[in-house]
């Protein structure tokens, strides 16, 4: 194993963009390499998510199904009660996450709503899940409530580079943004930042949100890289499709300069095939979203991930067992997960 190296916070326009110029094979062998100086190349950390407020956003965040200016024909529903979230969580957990994510389709949450989700982060976290939840824009005090409940991480996500953000968004800025993510540290929770690829943005767009993620005073310990699913309804519908092989770059170079973060294949896997969903494992990517359902789309069904990771080799990270088809097509289930334990963002 190569030693590690220190995370730089430095990273210039050129140095990015020189990866994004590099060969595929020569870029994916450097990824893979600086993978295996810091985690376990074949443990994969299982995120699921609930949509636990949906639709009727004031915001106008072109890619979103959720923004009430589109009509994507979405049923809004309000903030779902506790039973019902706990009921999701315990069936996430059963299914093998270890992590459970909660999204509220908010410009930022109202002081009373906030009550209800810490309720929701306190019995969740009680079933011995990690939570990380995301409400839109916080105020100080706001991330310091969530903090105070024990919230593990908050998802606030750049989604693009500061150039291209106007062409996104215009009802906040990307300085909102920034504004939200300073809370989120200073409240002392961890942060889930990352962005989406697909949406017409050029390669310099893409070097450039890589590059205000890995130079933020402290990396997120979470990236997900999500590529555009594409909603009937939204602006960003009928965007001219991203070349599968740019995805992978973008997973590669994400894992390169956030070598101890943990860099998620999020939104876009039904759209991919399992060659590509393995490229991605090879180029760092080491989370995913697991579960049928994102926020509103589809995910690939609990058992096909279960015959990837098989396939694969892949073990979910933070579990006792692991999944590996042997010689005579058996599985072993092996003990023991210390050698990635540390690993654990
Ligand atoms: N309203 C909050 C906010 O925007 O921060 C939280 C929920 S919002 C749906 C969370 C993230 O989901 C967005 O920042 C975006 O990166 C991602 N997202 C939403 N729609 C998407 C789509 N159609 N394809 C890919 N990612 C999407
Ligand atoms: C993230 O980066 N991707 C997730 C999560 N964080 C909240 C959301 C993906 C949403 C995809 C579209 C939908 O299902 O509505
Ligand atoms: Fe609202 Fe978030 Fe969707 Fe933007 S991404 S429209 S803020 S739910």
């Amino acid at each position: 194993m190569s030693e590690a190296q220190a995370t730089r916070h430095d990273w210039r326009s050129e140095e990015v963009q020189a990866l994004f110029a590099l060969p595929f094979n020569d870029l994916l062998f450097q990824a893979q390499t600086v993978h295996r100086a810091h985690f376990d190349p074949n443990a994969v950390q299982l995120s699921t998510l609930l949509s636990i407020k949906t639709g009727a956003c004031p915001e106008d965040c072109a890619y979103c199904p959720q923004s009430v200016r589109f009509e994507t024909g979405l049923k809004a529903e309000p903030l779902m009660p506790l039973q019902e979230v706990m009921r999701a969580a315990q069936e996430a957990k059963d299914n093998g996450a270890t992590r459970f994510c909660m999204g509220a389709a908010w410009r930022s949450p109202k002081d009373r709503d906030l009550e209800k989700v810490e309720e929701m982060v306190r019995e969740v976290k009680a079933m011995g899940l990690e939570t990380c939840v995301t409400l839109g824009m916080l105020k100080q005090h706001q991330a310091q409530r969530l903090a105070a409940a024990g919230l593990d991480y908050y998802n606030h996500n750049i989604d693009t580079s500061p150039e291209h953000y106007s062409e996104i968004i215009t009802t906040r800025t990307f300085e909102d943004r920034l504004e939200t993510l300073g809370n989120v540290r200073d409240a002392g929770m961890k942060v889930c930042c990352g962005g989406i690829v697909g949406m017409g943005e050029s390669p310099t767009d893409r070097a450039e949100m890589l590059r205000v993620l890995a130079n933020l005073p402290e990396q997120p310990e979470s990236v997900p890289i999500n590529e555009l699913v594409q909603v009937p309804g939204t602006p960003l519908d009928g965007a001219a499709p991203l070349d599968p092989f740019d995805f992978v770059r973008t997973i590669a170079i994400a894992r390169i300069m956030m070598p101890r973060s943990h860099v998620r294949l999020s939104a876009g896997r039904t759209q991919m095939n399992d060659e590509l969903q393995a490229l991605c494992f090879f180029a760092g990517a080491n989370s995913i979203f697991y579960g049928e359902r994102l926020l509103t789309t589809s995910n690939p069904q609990n058992d096909k991930d279960r015959q990837l990771f098989q396939r694969l080799g892949l073990k979910p990270e933070g579990q006792g067992a692991v999944v590996k088809a042997d010689a005579c097509g058996d599985h072993h289930h092996h003990a023991g997960v210390a050698e990635h334990a540390a690993a654990t963002a």
